[in-house]
């Protein structure tokens, strides 16, 4: 993770040089890009009016120029290398520098414009998900607006009336634009900072990819079978936890951009459905959860109290969904005996595994020895289908998958891993030594 101090020295972004004509420059605001999928510090505002920033998961927010009273901003739609997790890089479309963009923050009433370079080799848009915004405004290419092509840069100002969760995507060619990861976050604050403040206040999309192993380009005719499904373009064990401080109000907004809903899941709390893409819930009408459905182009904000101490997991409930890059419509082995099976496809396909059956090793977390180091080789640039390293062995989990840790005594704006949970003695489930029940009976069920 990269400090406040980091952030503002330049660690994680990089801005471009001005080897263009510095007088055809001069008018746009100058693009500041991220080389990093690492989480950055918050972006505390360092003029227009305050608001407490939000932490964007493995992700960051654009600076902005204010200039005659008017917030101006540069995005940059390019293609980008992204690192899925440890082990896998994929090349994607994106904005400067990084799948998804930079979160836009903004404060309600702030009149905005963004400057928008196309530099991919087809036409795009951008549609402002959510806003109130004067219609050629609204980013529908050819329906608002002509399609920005290739090298244009074009303008886009309004003024962002309403506070709430909103994001960004191209609306030119979106099936494809939105599948190579062209998305991106925004959050209006309210006028007035004092308004339903929260310690912590995490961002995130869920999006998916499809992206053969050893290759590198997602495929985008896919509609369905995604083998890689991500928090901001990011899949476990590549996404940074959320922390948080024992008592905290903690608030997490999602939007998903995937093709299917995302029942998302919250281990050892239950939180309030808070805000919705239409605005903020009033305090009476928000409805406990567990587990919140995020529909297709939704997006919600929940919010908590961090009450218990500990590594609270917070994953999409569908089970493929928090798996990696693995193959879909195969048979089920379980309880076969395939020895005979696995030596004749051994012969015919080197370093072939068999990963059923009695004497071999049972269950796919067995793939993974807890470091990512997988006891078969794995074919170039793809991920294990699960496998973080836990405190008490491999976590049989990949995907739409994190953890949120919440500890005592963390400093404020401390959003550093603070390393696994230390459980007190004897508040962990633990194996009984005394005599064990009967067998059930001989031979295989
Ligand atoms: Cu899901």
């Amino acid at each position: 993770m990269i400090t406040r101090r980091d952030f503002f020295s330049g660690a994680g972004l990089a801005v471009a040089s001005a080897a263009a004509s510095k007088a055809a420059l001069a008018a746009l605001p100058e693009i500041v890009s991220a080389h990093t999928a690492d989480m950055q510090a918050p972006l505390e505002p360092p003029n227009g009016r305050p608001y407490r920033p939000v932490a964007t998961l493995n992700g960051w927010t654009l600076p902005w120029r204010m200039r005659a009273g008017i917030k101006e901003f540069h995005l940059v739609a390019e293609p980008v290398v992204r690192e899925i997790a440890p082990g896998m890089k994929a090349h994607l479309w994106g904005y400067n520098g990084q799948s998804p963009g930079p979160t836009i923050e903004v404060v309600e009433g702030d009149r905005v414009r963004v400057f928008v370079t196309n530099r991919l080799e087809e036409a795009t848009s951008i549609h402002w998900h959510g806003q109130r915004l004067p219609n050629g405004m609204d980013g529908v290419a050819g329906l608002n607006q002509p399609p920005i092509k290739p090298g244009q840069t074009f303008v886009y100002e309004f003024t962002a009336q309403r506070a709430g969760t909103f994001m960004y995507h191209p609306h030119a060619n979106e099936t494809t634009q939105m599948a190579m990861g062209m998305m991106g976050f925004w959050v209006t604050h309210p006028s007035d900072p004092r308004t339903m403040p929260v310690d912590r206040d995490y961002v995130f999309l869920l999006n998916a990819y499809d992206i053969a192993p050893g290759s590198y380009t997602p495929n985008v005719s896919t509609m369905l079978d995604f083998n890689l499904w991500t928090f901001n373009s990011r899949a476990y064990p590549g996404i940074v936890p959320m922390v948080a401080r024992r008592g905290d109000r903690v608030r997490i907004r999602l939007g998903n951009l995937t093709m299917t809903n995302h029942p998302v899941h919250l281990h050892g709390h239950e939180f309030v459905v808070a805000g919705t893409d239409g605005g903020w819930i009033p305090a009476a009408a928000r409805w406990p959860e567990v587990t919140m459905d995020l529909g297709v182009g939704q997006m919600r904000a929940i919010e908590f109290t961090a009450a218990a101490p500990g590594d609270w997991a917070f994953h999409c409930h569908k089970s493929h969904h928090t798996m990696n890059a693995m193959g879909h419509g195969l048979p089920n082995t379980s309880g076969v005996e395939t020895r005979d099976l696995a030596d004749q496809i051994a012969a015919l396909v080197p370093n072939y595994m068999d990963m059923s059956g009695p004497g071999h090793m049972n269950g796919m977390g067995a793939m993974d020895d807890g470091d990512m180091t997988m006891h078969m080789p794995l074919p170039e640039n793809t991920l294990p289908m699960m496998g973080g390293a836990g405190p008490y062995g491999s976590i049989d989990m990949g995907g739409m998958f994190t953890v949120i840790k919440i500890r005592e005594g963390l400093a404020r704006d401390d959003y550093r891993d603070p390393g696994w949970y230390q459980a007190p003695k004897g508040s962990v489930a633990y194996r009984w030594e005394g005599a064990l029940p009967p067998e059930p009976r001989d031979g295989p069920a």
